[in-house]
């Protein structure tokens, strides 16, 4: 029997049309669903929109509809896209659907009866973009820890998990599957930032709005957007809190997750804490892919520039699209985007490596042989190394493909497709055709091209399969099985399309970037006209375009009050002064560039802030350790910054 294979994507919000990144996601699932089903698994493939909480209530009221007729239009619109770009998943689930929402509350209900859940009273802070609940502490600068955004105070009687409860077992579990989260870094991130400190109770239900599945012994609340949505993954297979789980179930549980960076938490804590409680075994594993992040700033609606999936499809059509955002993102990081190097992609690996060899090829059997293919056994020791590189390339396309390195088993599979063409530079079967003793030769090269694309195609076919049918076709030979791959020379014969089609054409980037531009104009144009771009959403937008930190990054630096105990200026230099400044026990030397603003007999005797851990620097000659900290006006004017209360210098600031 074949091995069972479960494999899930992220479910998308219904709150608006999916851009590149999230569609990325779904290409991304779709391209390991598909090469794991040439390896002989039993796939179950599933994805879907998870279609509550109080964001997409938000908006619906913002469109003038019922969040149903909302999420309906945008479901719908997220299924096209996924269709579009040729998604196969099995199963798209609906988190509005009825028999979703009918084991939501069964597990809810389960969970507060066995303990785990219990009522109590919340007071803390919302953002409601992340759907987030914050306590005081937990804010940086007053803002959502996650996303900086503000966030809403927020009060209500709430039902909570008891996380803590199963933290030591998570982590047990984390030591003994090394495999569980991919990358392991981010391991490392979740014990480091939430484990080791201590997990906080998490508030599981909400009463402030109503769009969300209700909780059936108490319809004052409705169930945390999270726990729904998580609980998609068990119960689309038709998990059934009482016991009664459909086949699938039983089968194909547990799976393999596919999310984005920002959700790990949420699959690598919370969810395997939930399925804990209800004693359900873990997912197999849980990768988390970077985030594709437009050149040139963030994508945003009022500036026209998001990109979509369709939009790009309308250009370059299906496969180039999937290529170029699965070799876009590196492994372990982030991938960035933009319209010209989507040209530049296609024109350098579509249309000149893997186009140009497969047109090159038909024409030449073409040409040389009326179309037939055969192998004349007419060896020599320049194949060996071709030969070699297509046997090889399985084994590691496999590997990476296991390893979630998806842009790394392309490159393997066009080392394929770049060796051959350098194959035919070597082999030159146009001289081998002048010469009628070359014959049997030249009919060996031929073959061993098109072995050799077959192979390569074969590969690709999980990440562009309409174009590798469409190879498959032109070659007259069908794709090879998964098992056959590592050997050379299982074709037998072949006729070759005459009427071959250019799978890639080379492409005029500045044309097509004036239609481009256009576009973006005109959307950006009619994004102000429908909805004149607020002073609100200005400054977010601005904020976005700031790289922004955690709370981790800004706790690596340390920043603490000082006395300045002597100043002077630093001769040879206009600019900078020498300053002597005590911190508590100790004495610093700093040298500061602010010259300009203060005479040196001001600072003296004044509390100022600074840098404390910043590696020292040798300025003018003078060892410097640390950086005060000023204010820089509009007009350049500076400012140091002081603290507004008399502390004792040394005092730490945070
Ligand atoms: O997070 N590049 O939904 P979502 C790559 N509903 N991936 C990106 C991306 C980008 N620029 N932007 C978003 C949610 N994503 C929840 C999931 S699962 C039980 C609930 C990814 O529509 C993001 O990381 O905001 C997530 O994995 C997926 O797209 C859907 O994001």
């Amino acid at each position: 029997m074949k091995e069972k294979y479960y494999i899930t994507t992220a479910i998308a919000y219904t709150s608006s049309k999916p851009h590149i990144g999230n569609t990325y996601e779904a290409i991304l699932t779709d391209s390991i669903a598909r090469y794991k089903r040439m390896q002989g698994y039993d796939v179950l493939f599933q994805t879907g929109t998870d279609e509550h909480g109080q964001k997409i209530e938000e908006k619906a009221a913002a469109a003038g509809k019922s969040p149903k007729e909302f999420v309906d239009g945008v479901a719908g619109q997220i299924k096209d896209i996924w269709n579009l770009v040729n998604v196969s998943y099995d199963k798209f689930i609906r988190t509005t659907d009825d028999y979703h929402v009918l084991q939501v509350q069964k597990i809810f209900k389960k969970l507060y009866e066995q303990g785990d859940i219990y009522k109590g009273a919340y007071e803390g802070w919302y953002c409601t973009p992340c759907e987030s609940f914050w306590t005081e502490s937990q804010l940086v600068d007053g803002k959502c820890p996650d996303c900086g955004r503000p966030v809403k105070k927020a009060q209500e009687e709430a039902y909570f998990f008891k996380m803590s409860k199963y933290a030591d077992k998570l982590m047990k579990y984390y030591e003994e599957h090394p495999d569980f989260i991919v990358p392991v870094s981010r391991k490392n991130e979740m014990i480091n930032n939430f484990l080791k400190p201590g997990l906080q109770d998490l508030c599981v239900s909400r009463s402030s709005f109503k769009w969300g599945i209700p909780v059936d012994f108490d319809s004052k609340h409705v169930v945390y957007v999270w726990l729904d949505a998580l609980t998609n993954y068990i119960t689309g297979l038709g998990y059934d809190a009482d016991g009664n789980h459909a086949e699938k179930y039983n089968e194909y549980w547990p799976a393999t997750h596919v999310i984005g960076k920002d959700i790990i938490r949420f699959h690598t804590i919370y969810w395997p804490i939930f399925l804990m409680a209800l004693d359900i075994p873990l997912p197999k594993q849980v990768y988390g892919h970077g985030w594709l992040l437009q050149e040139g700033g963030k994508m945003s609606k009022s500036k026209g520039n998001v990109i979509y999936a369709d939009d790009l499809v309308s250009y370059f059509g299906v496969d180039a699209v999937r290529y170029y955002v699965l070799t876009a993102m590196p492994a372990d990081n982030d991938g960035l985007i933009s319209w010209e190097s989507v040209i530049d992609t296609i024109n350098s690996d579509l249309a000149n490596v893997f186009g140009n060899l497969v047109s090159r090829t038909i024409a030449m059997s073409n040409k040389y042989f009326d179309g037939i293919v055969q192998d004349k056994g007419a060896v020599e020791s320049v194949d060996e190394e071709l030969k070699g590189v297509v046997k090889g390339a399985v084994a590691k396309v496999t590997a990476n493909v296991n390893a979630f390195k998806i842009s790394d088993a392309l490159a393997e599979i066009f080392a394929i497709f770049r060796r051959a063409n350098k194959y035919i530079d070597e082999t030159t079967p146009w001289v081998l055709a002048k010469d009628e003793s070359k014959k049997d030769r030249l009919a060996t090269v031929m073959y061993n091209l098109t072995e050799s694309i077959l192979v390569g195609a074969t590969l690709l076919s999980a990440f562009m399969p309409e174009t590798c049918a469409k190879v498959s076709q032109m070659l007259g030979a069908p794709l090879k099985d998964f098992d056959s791959l590592d050997k050379f020379g299982t074709l037998t014969t072949t006729t070759v399309t005459k009427t071959p089609e250019i799978l890639f054409a080379r492409l005029d980037g500045a044309k097509i970037m004036e239609q481009v531009n256009a576009m973006i104009e005109e959307r950006k144009t009619k994004a102000t006209e429908s909805a004149p771009v607020s002073a609100e959403v200005k400054a977010e937008e601005k904020k976005e375009e700031v790289e922004m930190i955690d709370i981790n990054d800004f706790a690596k630096v340390k920043l603490g009050v000082a006395l300045v105990t002597a100043c002077e200026k630093v001769e040879k230099s206009k600019k900078l002064l020498k300053l002597t400044v005590k911190l508590g026990d100790e004495e610093r030397t700093v040298v500061s560039g602010m010259a300009n603003a203060y005479a040196p007999e001001d600072l003296i005797g004044k509390k100022i802030t600074m840098v404390t851990n910043l590696k020292p620097a040798k300025l003018c000659g003078i060892l410097s350790e640390g950086m005060i900290l000023c204010a820089e006006g509009a007009d350049g004017t500076l400012s140091v910054l002081s603290p507004e209360k008399d502390v004792e210098d040394g005092s730490s600031i945070s």
